[in-house]
C-alpha cells in the first residue's frame, strides 16, 4: 500500500466544506502501514491477554450482546479502553502532521485530546457483538459546546457485513429534540417524524488506513459483525482549547493531551 495521502498534511478546501456540510469526511489511506501493523499487534496482544481496561459486550445489553458476563461469549470485548496508555504508538500517531494538521483545520490552532471519551480500540467480534442504535456521541458528554471531532481509524476492512459505521449526513448541526429520542438517548426508529432523517443513512465502508473524521454530534449507528473476522478500529476525540469539559462532569474526570 502506498502512503500517498500522508504527503499532504491538510484537507483541501472542498474536503473541509464537505465536512462542515455533512458532519463527516473520509480521508483514504491516511495511516502508514507500519502504524497499522503496530496497532494491530497491540490490539491482538491485549485482546488475547484480556488486558487493561476493557468494555465487554455483555455490559451494555445492546441487541445481540450476551446476556451477562457469565453467559456464553460473556467475556467478548467490545472495546479496549485507554488506548493511549497501551503503547506509545498512539500518542506518536495523533501528533503526526497528517492527522494534527487536519484536526487544526477543523478545530483551530490549539487541539486538545480528552482521554475520558473514546480513546479506545473497538474490537467488534463475529459471534457475540451487538447493534448500536443511532446516537450523537455528545449525549453523555459535557463540554462548553458540542463542537468536538472524532477520528475513526480502520485497522482492517470495514463493511456493512462486519458492522461498519453508518451516518446521517448533516445531522451534526444541532442536538436532537428529546422527544425524538428514547430513554437511553438513541434516536427512536419507531417514530414517523424520524423516518425522513433515517432514510438518509449512509454506510461508511473503509479500507485499512482510512480515517473517518466525524463531528461528535453527527448521528451514527452500526450493526453487529456478521463476518468471521474481528473488526478493529482506533477511535479518539478532539476539542479546541476554548471548549473545555464542564467542571465536575465525567468529561473532566481524566487528564487531556495538549497536542498543539
Ligand atoms: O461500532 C459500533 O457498534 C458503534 C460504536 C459507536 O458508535 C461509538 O462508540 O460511539
Amino acid at each position: 500500500m502506498s502512503d500517498a495521502a500522508t504527503e499532504s498534511v491538510t484537507f483541501s478546501k472542498d474536503d473541509v466544506i464537505r465536512f462542515l456540510r455533512d458532519g463527516f469526511f473520509v480521508a483514504r489511506r491516511l495511516i502508514p502501514r507500519d502504524y497499522l501493523e503496530t496497532m494491530k499487534r497491540i490490539t491482538q496482544r491485549d485482546l488475547s491477554a484480556d488486558q487493561g481496561d476493557i468494555e465487554y459486550e455483555a455490559e451494555l445489553h445492546y441487541p445481540g450482546a450476551p446476556s451477562s458476563l457469565d453467559a456464553e461469549g460473556g467475556r467478548t470485548a467490545r472495546r479496549l479502553r485507554q488506548a493511549i496508555s497501551r503503547d506509545p504508538v498512539f500518542s506518536r500517531l495523533v501528533k503526526e502532521p497528517f492527522l494534527l494538521g487536519r484536526l487544526q483545520q477543523l478545530l483551530g490552532p490549539h487541539v486538545v485530546m480528552p482521554l475520558a471519551h473514546h480513546n479506545c480500540i473497538m474490537t467488534k467480534q463475529p459471534r457475540f457483538s451487538s447493534d448500536t442504535g443511532w446516537h450523537q456521541d455528545t449525549r453523555y458528554w459535557s463540554f462548553l459546546t458540542g463542537e468536538l471531532v472524532n477520528i475513526w481509524i480502520a485497522l482492517g476492512p470495514e463493511t456493512m457485513q462486519n458492522g461498519c459505521l453508518q451516518v446521517l449526513p448533516g445531522s451534526h448541526t444541532s442536538a436532537a429534540p428529546k422527544e425524538r429520542l428514547d430513554q437511553a438517548l438513541f434516536l427512536r426508529t419507531d417514530l414517523a417524524e424520524n423516518q425522513p432523517l433515517l432514510k438518509t443513512a449512509q454506510p461508511v465502508e473503509l479500507q485499512p488506513g482510512d480515517v473517518l473524521f466525524f463531528h461528535a454530534r453527527c448521528f451514527h449507528a452500526a450493526t453487529r459483525n456478521l463476518s468471521s473476522e474481528t473488526k478493529q478500529s482506533v477511535v479518539f476525540t478532539f476539542r479546541s482549547l476554548d471548549n473545555p469539559p464542564l467542571p465536575g462532569s465525567r468529561s473532566a474526570e481524566l487528564p487531556e493531551l495538549l497536542l498543539s
